[in-house]
């Protein structure tokens, strides 16, 4: 596969097999076109003369239906565009390769999980989940974490979330989650939020969404980048080895670059400023040629243990904890090729969790077995054809024949005249094998009656938030309080406001007390009846966010606000500290060149008022005394000081920036210090000032 390096400063005149097609046939239009481009031409290859003018009868008369290059052009364009997914519309893709390190060949015969050192191609696709194609990347949402392997026993397809359980446990419940989220029927908004009334009237109401609930609720939902995002495969599956024998299995991903995530304030700013900040950020890693890294882990556990554990693993709204099933890292993933077009990749892709190798098996999770259906259902309207298996992102790498013919969009052309099985005709056509062919796992599956029946095993609701809850630290528990008020402030009906609260009692009474107040409401509702106890789990330190963010200033990005009469040197030396310790540095100034001291001319990366601090992790300033003068007069710069302050970051300042300092309410404290101070800004751009947060925002 070609890295990204080898493509990067290239640009693609045409498609690759169009122009393959031209050379292929020698063809005179390359020749005409003076050798440096191809003659634009129509679908058809008859030369196009005049791309601007369509066929009149007369220069100022009608335009003649015979035109045929203008209605094809029309016409194509008329079809552009496809159903968007119904969930998960709105996404970013890229490709890479995924190294096995550790052998599970004790456990699997998959060959992707056997084959250390192997790198299997991938193509992964991040998602939000409400908003459509064209909504923002940074809502309040669960993010879409699928990965397709290119295996060479097939496609597998590890379709997860970066949150690792899920609101439902049923997938008949589905339809009616993703209808109460989705903008509201009747007015056609809000566009990818859950604060509206739908989305918590349905919560309200389904307790078993408590514990996917709380994890929305936390920063997890906000992440600063999808570099820095856990992805979770939620459900358990079945590991087959070659005894035939069955091992349950969980899997993960986890960014190199730490988890790390945005406050609410810089996440709802971050939707003005930059509609693609996430899209932009991982394009812009991968063309730097700073791939991001997964570590592959897998939590192993057996039939006879999955039977101890105080909750049922077949109930996606439960995860394992590490503290009781440790992870295992067994591979990495590397993301280091864009897309050469969204359209034909990251929007044509079809996931689907029934795409599994020998060797992987499904568990009996109830969500997992109607995901098992829905995917290829969408698939075949959204792609529209059920040929979208030959779409070269789609396709496998390995060799693949079967006897499938037809339908729309038949792109290849099967030759011969056997395309069934047994048959005695074509001693060369495909035909099944018992020795390489997937296999299921012959489970016994003797417990019960046939019914529409919940096993009661799932009954348990708030057991596992009020674990996640006691596991959070102070901050990180004052921003989930917090966001819970801020989604119910949104709700305009107090019976569902306080249904939810009445249930947060069962988590925690302080926490339930906390959004309480911070709704107004003068008393505490009651709490629902609940079907079982809850039990008291121990805090489980894995699932708390700020303790994996990660010391470093890889991924990170800082900026340096210049503007005329700025020092270079001070900028050279602080732009290389950064940039050494792996940072990526944008330089930001007034207007897009500016005269540094000494005359010479700069051209900056970007306009103060199109780069606000909320697109960067730390904020230094250079800045003139007289510049800073001018500046001060302007909400726009102030801003950019208040809102790195407010969003917690690290500031560097030199005297001269003193006065909007002054103005933007900016207070000294470790993470606001000299510009000369450059050690001490880069230790503190690697985190975040959370002890600064009591003074600048008030929380639930
Ligand atoms: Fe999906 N989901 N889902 N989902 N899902 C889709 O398939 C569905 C669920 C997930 O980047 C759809 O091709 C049902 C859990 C991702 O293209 C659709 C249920 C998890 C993506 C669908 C679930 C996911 C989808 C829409 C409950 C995490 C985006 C378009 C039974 C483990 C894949 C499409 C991409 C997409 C159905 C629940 C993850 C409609 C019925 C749980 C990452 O088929």
């Amino acid at each position: 596969m070609a890295t990204s390096s080898a493509n990067r400063g290239k640009t693609k005149a045409v498609p690759s097999n169009e122009a393959d097609v031209l050379r292929g046939l020698g063809n005179e239009l390359q020749q005409q076109a003076d050798g440096s481009h191809p003659v634009l031409t129509t679908q058809q290859g008859i030369p196009v003369p005049d791309n601007q003018n369509s066929l009149r009868a007369t220069p100022r008369g009608p335009t003649l239906l015979e035109d045929f290059i203008l209605r094809e052009k029309i016409t194509h364009f008329d079809h552009e565009r496809i159903p968007e997914r119904i969930v998960h519309a709105r996404g970013s893709a890229a490709h890479g390769t995924f190294e096995l390190t550790e052998s599970l060949a004790e456990f699997t015969t998959a060959r992707i999980l056997t084959e250390v050192g192997v790198k299997t191609p991938v193509f992964t696709r991040f998602s939000t989940v409400a908003g459509g194609a064209g909504s923002v990347d940074t809502p309040r949402d669960v993010r879409g974490f699928a990965v397709k392997f290119y295996t060479q026993e097939g496609n597998w397809d590890l379709v997860g979330n970066n949150i690792p359980v899920f609101f439902i446990q049923d997938a008949m419940k589905f339809p009616d989650l993703i209808h109460a989220v989705k903008m509201e029927p009747d007015r056609g908004f809000p566009q990818a939020a859950s604060a509206h009334a739908t989305f918590w009237d349905f919560i309200s109401l389904m307790p078993e969404t408590m514990h996917t609930l709380i994890w929305a609720m936390s920063d997890r939902a906000i992440p600063r980048s999808l570099r820095m995002m856990e992805g979770f495969g939620i459900h358990s599956f079945r590991l087959i080895n070659e005894a035939g024998e069955s091992t349950f299995v969980k899997f993960h991903w986890r960014p190199r670059l730490g988890v790390q995530s945005t406050v609410w304030d810089e996440a709802a700013k971050l939707q003005g400023a930059d509609n693609d900040f996430h899209r932009r950020d991982l394009f812009e890693a991968i063309e730097a040629g700073a791939y991001p890294e997964w570590d592959f882990a897998v939590q192993l556990f057996t039939e006879e243990e999955a039977a101890e554990f105080p909750f049922d693993h077949l109930d996606p709204t439960k995860l394992i904890p590490e503290e009781l099933v440790p992870l295992r890292v067994i591979g990495k993933m590397t993301l280091d090729r864009w897309p050469d077009n969204l359209f034909a990749e990251t929007e044509q892709v079809a996931y689907c969790p029934a795409n599994i190798v020998p060797g992987i098996d499904f568990s009996n999770d109830p969500l997992l077995q109607g995901r098992l259906f829905s995917y290829l259902d969408t698939q075949l309207s959204r792609l529209g054809s059920p040929n979208f298996t030959q779409l070269p992102i789609n396709a496998p790498k390995c060799p693949f024949a079967h006897n499938q013919r037809d339908g729309h969009m038949q792109m290849q052309v099967p030759r011969g005249r056997v395309a069934y099985e047994p048959q005695s005709l074509t001693p060369e056509a495909p035909r099944a094998s018992l020795a390489l062919g997937y296999r299921s796992f012959a489970a016994q599956d003797d417990d019960g009656a046939k019914g529409r029946i919940r096993a009661e095993s799932f009954a348990d609701h708030y057991s596992q938030p009020r674990q996640f809850w006691i596991s959070q630290n102070e901050t990180e528990q004052a921003h989930i309080a917090s966001s819970y008020v801020f989604e119910l402030s949104k709700v305009e009906v107090a019976h569902v406001r306080e249904a939810v609260v009445g249930h947060l009692r069962h988590i925690d009474e302080n926490l339930a007390e906390r959004v309480a107040d911070g709704l107004g409401m003068p008393k505490l509702p009651p709490a629902p009846p609940k079907a079982v106890q809850t039990q008291e789990f121990p805090p489980s330190p894995a699932v708390g966010l700020i303790p994996k963010m990660k010391d470093t200033l890889e991924g990170r990005c800082i900026a340096i606000l210049v503007s005329d009469g700025s020092d270079g040197s001070t900028l050279d030396r602080l732009r290389n500290a950064a940039e050494k310790e792996g940072a990526m540095v944008k330089v930001v100034a007034p207007k897009l060149s500016i005269r540094l001291k000494g005359g010479q001319r700069l051209d900056v990366d970007g306009q103060l008022a199109g780069m606000p601090s909320v697109l960067f992790d730390a904020v230094a300033s250079i800045l003139m005394p007289e510049e800073a003068d001018k500046l001060k007069q302007d909400a726009g710069a102030v801003g950019w000081f208040s809102d790195a302050y407010a969003h917690l970051k690290a500031i560097a300042a030199c005297g001269g920036t003193r006065p909007i300092l002054e103005k933007a309410n900016v207070e000294p404290d470790d993470g606001v210090v000299p510009i000369e101070d450059v050690a001490g800004f880069l230790r503190a751009a690697k985190t975040r000032q959370w002890g600064r947060e009591p003074g600048v925002r008030t929380l639930a």
